[in-house]
């Protein structure tokens, strides 16, 4: 996650075009369909691909993880936990699992070894009471490469918090989100209210915020990792130090 507001001035919005491009000379129509959304809008969602108990077992290991580590950095932390997670079996079948539906579109767009590093195996739970996040980008320069999973571990509705990301906004870095019309224009803004077990592949570059959780009783818990280049200027990186520059995306393939 991102601790940083600065906003890179270098701007390429081809690149993703390029990657598109390519897919359509190599792939068949299917391995289209999946990938084209992604690189066009700079998220994908996928819907319940996690069983309920496997949702309850890596919330329980969330959980043990808030007695015995302190939270990281993150905006807006009121009602807000930031905790890296344990490489226990569940979290890792879990993270395998989900990166296996994935693993077309990442291995484009993290095409080269040196963006495949694992670089944080984390979780963020909001508690109701917690104020929105201001918009951000985790990444501010265009052509790095990081990207994030998120996995939703209870249904997300529209007051427990929601991810709220603004589509296609990784092709505009340049271009502040708090300034620029292309940003204040609402129809671009995708809240991501989403079933149990399903996930968010999210480009860091793509402009997100947290949103406020409304609700009374409705906490939203996310088990995330991420996978790029190490040595980004901006990104903090959630991970326990023992895991740190030790995986790569194919240790997690099968
Ligand atoms: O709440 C989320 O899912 C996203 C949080 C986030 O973007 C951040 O803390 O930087």
């Amino acid at each position: 996650m991102n601790n940083s507001s600065q906003m890179s001035s270098h701007s390429s919005s081809e690149d993703s075009f390029q990657t598109i491009q390519e897919c359509r000379q190599k792939e068949p129509n299917e391995e289209r369909a999946r990938c084209d959304p992604f690189f066009s809008e700079g998220f994908i969602t996928e819907q319940s691909m996690i069983s309920e108990s496997d949702c309850e077992a890596v919330f329980n290991e969330m959980k043990s993880c808030w007695a015995n580590s302190k939270s990281d950095y993150i905006h807006c932390p009121k009602f807000r936990f930031h905790v890296p997670m344990v490489m226990t079996e569940i979290n890792i079948k879990v993270m395998k699992s989900v990166l296996s539906s994935y693993k077309s579109i990442l291995d484009k767009f993290l095409a080269e070894e040196h963006m495949q590093w694992l670089v944080e195996f984390s979780s963020i739970c909001t508690f109701p009471g917690a104020k929105g996040q201001q918009l951000h980008r985790d990444m501010s320069i265009q052509d790095r490469r990081l990207v994030t999973i998120f996995i939703n571990l209870l249904d997300v509705g529209e007051k427990s918090g929601p991810l709220l990301v603004i589509a296609g906004s990784q092709k505009n870095i340049s271009e502040s989100h708090k300034s620029s019309p292309r940003f204040l224009a609402s129809e671009d803004y995708r809240v991501m209210t989403l079933p149990k077990g399903s996930s968010v592949l999210m480009d860091s570059r793509v402009v997100h915020s947290g949103t406020a959780n409304t609700s009374h009783d409705c906490m939203r818990p996310v088990f995330y990792f991420s996978f790029g280049e190490k040595d980004i200027s901006g990104p903090t990186y959630s991970i326990r130090s023992e895991y740190s520059g030790k995986y790569k995306l194919n240790d997690f393939c099968n």
